[in-house]
């Protein structure tokens, strides 16, 4: 019977520490219609779950929604994607154009931004990901390299898991910016037969921030009563 309670509460525990480890989304954009109207010209820059704010940054600017066909949005129709333009132009505005997002994530740990994004064939190859810890001040994370014109690069990630000071933070920001081509002071089309253009397009879907939320005391608190619990018949069994 001892060994069989022991069992019974580790498995308890295990069931208690899965339910707690569990990633949830923190904010998600999928651009969509709040509700599908058979368009995907129209669409919403309201998170589709959660909270947070999404700006452009530089003088970015959006003129429309598009279809976001071939984006990881899973939506079977009027999937949209979020259209943005006025990049710098040529050899200006590097690393200082394209879209932030910022989170209260203070109940939360290891906190993963995603987004993906169709580079159009002018725009610029290289777009840099950077985060801030906060909200004010920016670190480059990684360049992303947009090699193909009209094609969908899906699931780019900041994993700041292991970065000191992002986890409990309500402060968090990430931005997705314009880039020079790496050791050059210009940018490059994503399509290598194009010119750059500031007037290329760079469509985002799927901007989300997901992490751990930090168990809530109370239930906590109840899953330890459960144990205890479990723990006092226990005993009793056995003192029966
Ligand atoms: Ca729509
Ligand atoms: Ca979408």
């Amino acid at each position: 019977m001892k060994s069989f309670t022991l069992s019974a509460l580790s498995t308890l525990a295990t069931v208690f520490a899965m339910g707690t480890a569990h990633a949830d989304v923190v904010a998600q954009w999928n651009f969509n219609s709040a509700k599908p109207d058979g368009s995907t010209s129209t669409g919403s820059t309201l998170p589709s779950v959660g909270a947070g704010s999404l700006n452009l940054i530089g003088g970015v600017t959006s003129p429309s929604f598009n279809s976001a066909t071939g984006s990881s949005d899973p939506a079977a129709s009027d999937n949209s994607g979020w259209q943005t333009t006025t990049y710098g132009a040529q050899g200006s505005g590097n690393k200082a154009r394209g879209l932030e997002v910022k989170v209260d994530a203070s109940a939360f740990t290891d906190v993963v931004f995603t987004y993906d994004l169709r580079h159009s064939n002018t725009s610029s190859r290289y777009e840099l990901a950077q985060y801030s810890l906060d909200g004010v001040n920016f670190i480059d994370y990684a360049v992303f390299d947009g090699n193909q014109g009209d094609t969908w690069f899906n699931g780019r990630t900041i994993d700041l898991s292991n970065i000191a000071g992002a986890d409990h933070n309500a402060n968090l920001a990430f931005r997705v910016v314009a880039t020079f081509a790496p050791g050059t002071s210009g940018y490059l089309a994503s399509d290598a037969s194009k010119t750059f253009a500031g007037s290329g397009t760079w469509r985002f879907d799927m901007v989300t921030v997901t992490a751990t939320p930090v168990p809530e005391p109370s239930s906590s608190a109840a899953a330890l009563a459960g144990l205890a619990a479990v723990g006092f018949l226990a005993s009793r069994r056995r003192a029966a």
